[in-house]
């Protein structure tokens, strides 16, 4: 299968093109490396070691065989993603070419701008890319669990039955985003549903969970490692709170810390993303899928890392409940359903509490460079505080 991976440089993409080359697979890599430029732009770097894109792409191909046609470029630019689509003909996209961090978004009014413009932008341009030049390939593309928010209700796979007032349908699960980027992705999921029904377009829509880890099989084998972010805008929870124990930081649990979200690691996000391409969307298929292995409270985790932490690295570790920079609920219901990749054959092949053992001893590899950004680690982005354009 030939498959063009968008946002190759990023944490999922870079896993991603190892797996997909070690499996004898045809990739493409295209990508902006506006997330290195973003994550300079705030004072900070990824703390694992990762090369220039092409000696990367190079010593990839070394190590697993095979090869990345790899195009530098901004999917946002219509002209240059129908140049990509129209040479290569890829069977699968995977589009993760999407700006990720929601602190970034809300930093102010350029960065917001950025990220709806960006995202909603290289989504609009990929659908009639594909329904002019590949319209029988299969797009899986990222979105987030954080679309649908908290909701007091169980929240299935995308669609649900509804009555109102005595009238039946099956409609999309509303949506409650909690940040411009998380919204960015609702209005991508509104638009890669139009493009189904106007096109007949097979699409995979994935509501991941938070991806935490260090490790996927291809990434211990070879040390090719994908970048691994710590600071307040760009690191997530529980590979942040991992980076605090390392460095003897109290682990910040935002606010009371019962907020709950559904996690999965690298290994098993690549898993699953495999899965969706090897058992794509059928002809005319808009289809979503609830992308986590388990669901667990900031608490919980921050009480992992505490457990697990004070073993490794035998010193006491603290946990603090500072006051939450963003806009959520910190006590709420919370059962999303995840059934349909079960369905597939998924079977998680990571559990978080003992891959914080593993996260650990990485980032001990890596402390040097965690020392680096230690000052980039404390809460400073405020969602109601988000600049305008005044400021
Ligand atoms: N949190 C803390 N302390 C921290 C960092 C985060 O308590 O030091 C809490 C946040 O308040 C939030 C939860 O942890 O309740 C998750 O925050 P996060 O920074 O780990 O993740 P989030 O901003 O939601 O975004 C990340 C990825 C994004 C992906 C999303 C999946 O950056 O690309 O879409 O996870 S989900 O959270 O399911 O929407």
């Amino acid at each position: 299968m030939k498959v063009a991976i968008l946002g190759i440089d990023g944490y999922i993409g870079w896993a991603l093109a190892l797996r997909l080359l070690r499996n004898g697979h045809e990739v493409v890599g295209v990508d902006s490396l506006y997330t290195r430029k973003r994550v300079e732009e705030v004072h900070s770097g990824s703390i694992t070691p990762i090369l220039d894109i092409n000696k990367r792409i190079d010593e990839a191909s070394k190590f697993f065989g095979g090869k990345i046609n790899y195009y530098q470029g901004d999917v946002n630019d219509p002209e240059f993603i129908y140049h990509v689509i129209g040479k290569e003909l890829p069977d699968s996209i995977v589009h993760l070419a999407e700006q990720r961090s929601a602190p970034y978004s809300m930093i102010g009014l350029r960065q917001a701008r950025e990220t709806l413009i960006q995202n909603m932008g290289g989504t609009i341009n990929l659908v009639y890319a594909m329904k002019d030049l590949v319209p029988k390939a299969h797009l899986l593309k990222l979105g987030t669990m954080g679309e649908y928010g908290t909701p007091n209700i169980d929240i299935p796979e995308g669609f649900f039955e509804i009555e109102y007032n005595g009238r039946k349908d099956t409609l999309p699960f509303p949506k409650f985003a909690g940040s411009w980027y998380h919204w960015s992705k609702v209005h991508d999921s509104n638009n890669l549903m139009f493009a189904n029904r106007l096109w007949g377009l097979r699409i995979t829509d994935v509501m991941q969970g938070v991806v935490y880890g260090t490790r996927t099989k291809e990434i211990s084998d070879s040390g090719l490692y994908t970048r691994f972010d710590i600071d307040e805008v760009w690191g997530t929870a529980l590979n942040r709170f991992c980076v605090q124990a390392v460095l003897g930081m109290p682990i910040t649990a935002y606010g009371r810390g019962d907020q709950r979200r559904g996690f999965l690691s690298l290994e098993d996000s690549i898993a699953c993303l495999m899965l969706g391409l090897e058992k794509p969307a059928g002809e005319n298929e808009y289809r979503v899928y609830n992308q986590f292995d388990e669901h667990y409270s900031i608490n919980e985790i921050a009480e992992f890392v505490k457990d697990g932490g004070e073993k490794i690295l035998n010193k006491e570790i603290e946990i603090s409940h500072v006051p939450n920079p963003r806009l959520e609920k910190e006590q709420h219901y919370y059962n999303p359903e995840h059934k349909k990749l079960r369905e597939l054959g998924y079977k998680p092949a990571r559990n978080l509490r003992e891959d914080v053992n593993d996260i650990i001893s990485d980032v001990q590899k890596f402390s040097e460079n965690a020392r680096k950004y230690r000052d980039r680690v404390a809460p400073k982005t405020i969602w109601r505080e988000s600049a305008g354009f005044l400021n």
